[in-house]
């Protein structure tokens, strides 16, 4: 009699033993599993991190490869059109063809490879064509604007395309051209209707991943089709990665006269 309740007794110990295991393994499991979310978040927040380092790398690098563009062409790449984007500028005749404004950045034209899709930009250049040459701010095609004749050493370089960024300065701020709006700072709000801050002699935007989910990799403020693009200064933005570098006329201008070769 006592033994049968002694083991009576170690089974049911047995019993709580094994029920108390159970409850530690399910916290196990719940732990195990909010710490394996907390690195996987963790994971994942720094991989955006180092997406926007690689398209801030890659912007840069468009920047530096148009300036030096311009500094030897005396004119800004023209924008490649082509719906496939393969790379060239779409040229008419050895021109940048009349109302080409936007499109893809013309990698293949300045020597670079297409890279992959996210990294993919887009790219806008100003053009306000004059039929007078002393007031022509058409930044993607080579004018001679400052009187040299063929063989002279400014005919059609780089001070033609200072003149051009000079009278550019001095269009009147439109829609129509490509524009900066603001950086949720200094220059106001990021609002393409409402807020439009500067003309841009150009700007490339790298559109990394689709942060608003419109099945665009593009994020607001910009659009495939708008001239538009938020300031440079804009801060990162929780529906947004896209990463612009841009330049004024006026801005682009000064950089040019500094490094004239
Ligand atoms: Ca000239
Ligand atoms: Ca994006
Ligand atoms: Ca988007």
């Amino acid at each position: 009699m006592v033994r049968a309740s002694l083991s009576l007794v170690g089974r049911c110990a047995r019993r709580s033993q094994a029920g108390l295991s159970l409850i530690e393994l399910s916290v196990a499991l719940v732990v195990a599993g909010l710490l394996s979310w907390a690195s996987f978040s963790a994971y994942e927040t720094v991989s955006a991190q180092q997406q926007i380092e690689k398209g801030r790398a890659q912007a840069q690098q468009l920047q530096s490869i148009l300036r030096a563009f311009a500094l030897r062409n005396g004119r800004l790449p023209c924008p490649d059109v082509s719906a496939v984007a393969n790379g060239y500028e779409s040229l008419t005749a050895g021109e940048c063809s009349s109302g080409s404004q936007l499109g893809w950045f013309p990698y293949v034209s300045l020597g670079l490879e297409i890279p992959t899709q996210e990294l993919r930009a887009r790219y806008a250049v100003f053009r306000a064509a004059n039929a007078d040459v002393s007031l022509d701010a058409d930044l993607a095609v080579s004018k001679e604007r400052t009187g040299d004749s063929a063989g002279e050493a400014n005919y059609l370089d780089v001070t033609d395309l200072i003149a051009a960024l000079k009278n550019a300065s001095v269009v009147p701020l439109s829609t129509a051209r490509a524009y900066l709006t603001g950086d949720a700072g200094p220059a106001g709000v990021i609002n393409c209707g409402a807020n439009a801050v500067m003309p841009a002699a150009y700007w490339v935007v790298v559109p990394l991943q689709d942060r608003d989910n419109d099945g665009s990799r593009m994020d607001p403020p910009h659009t495939m089709t708008s001239l538009c693009a938020a300031s440079p200064s804009a801060p990162l933005r929780f529906a947004s990665d896209d990463v612009v570098v841009a330049e004024s006329p006026a801005q682009l201008a000064g950089w040019l006269r500094s490094n004239l070769p």
